[in-house]
């Protein structure tokens, strides 16, 4: 098993973090906290990247889906009325059509991450997938006040400004679909020593 400190993951900044200038910022954060940048690139997506980026199982399509529903419900919204449907798995997949189209409206900045328990480290930096859910702190609470209240209604995905792999199957697809093996670097940090 890899070392906690060899784990990696991978991000995006979104068309919508790029649009606002908020590369710097993202990858601030992630350098700040010791984790440590190994590939960086600049990409405008295609739809077909985008669709194998994102999973098209049922249980990703239920998890969003579901997600979505109780936030509704939490606000006393009728999830039917935005959605036509209850049905978690058919409320995923519009989102995932949705995310075709927006992640490809413009270029993105894919990094691969490396560090301790990088997975789980840069997801709480990162904060909830609803910006009006994140804590103040993190990125997406501290630049958006985005909510799938509003994005529904206008048919369009939660603009979060940062993607960041969800669990170690995400991680090793994600990296693997955005970075070729040479595009990604081994060095080390000059403070990793009296980091840990
Ligand atoms: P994550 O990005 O926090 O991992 P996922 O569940 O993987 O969240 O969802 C992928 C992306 O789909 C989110 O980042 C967000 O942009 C969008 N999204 C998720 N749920 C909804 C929704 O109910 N309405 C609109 N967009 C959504
Ligand atoms: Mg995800």
């Amino acid at each position: 098993m890899a070392k906690p400190q060899d784990e990696r993951t991978l991000v995006l900044v979104k068309p919508d973090g790029v649009i606002r200038g908020l590369i710097g910022e993202t990858i601030l954060r992630f350098e700040k906290r010791g984790l440590k940048i190994i590939a960086l690139k600049m990409v405008w997506p295609t739809s077909e990247h985008i669709d194998q980026h994102y999973p098209s199982h049922n249980e990703w399509f239920s998890n969003v889906g579901s997600r979505t529903s109780e936030f509704f419900k939490n606000k006393n919204i009728d999830v039917k009325e935005h959605f036509g449907t209850e049905n978690a798995v058919e409320i995923g997949k519009q989102v995932k059509d949705w995310l075709l189209d927006y992640m490809t409206v413009g270029p993105v900045v894919a990094m691969v991450i490396e560090g301790m328990h990088a997975i789980t480290t840069v997801r709480k930096l990162v904060g909830h997938t609803y910006p009006i859910e994140a804590l103040p702190g993190t990125i997406r609470g501290d630049f958006s006040v985005d909510t799938p209240s509003a994005a529904n209604v206008e048919k369009r995905v939660v603009k979060n400004i940062v993607h960041a792999s969800g669990n170690e199957d995400e991680a090793m697809h994600e990296i693997e679909h955005w970075f070729s093996p040479e595009e990604i670097h081994h060095y080390k940090r000059a403070d990793e020593h009296i980091m840990f």
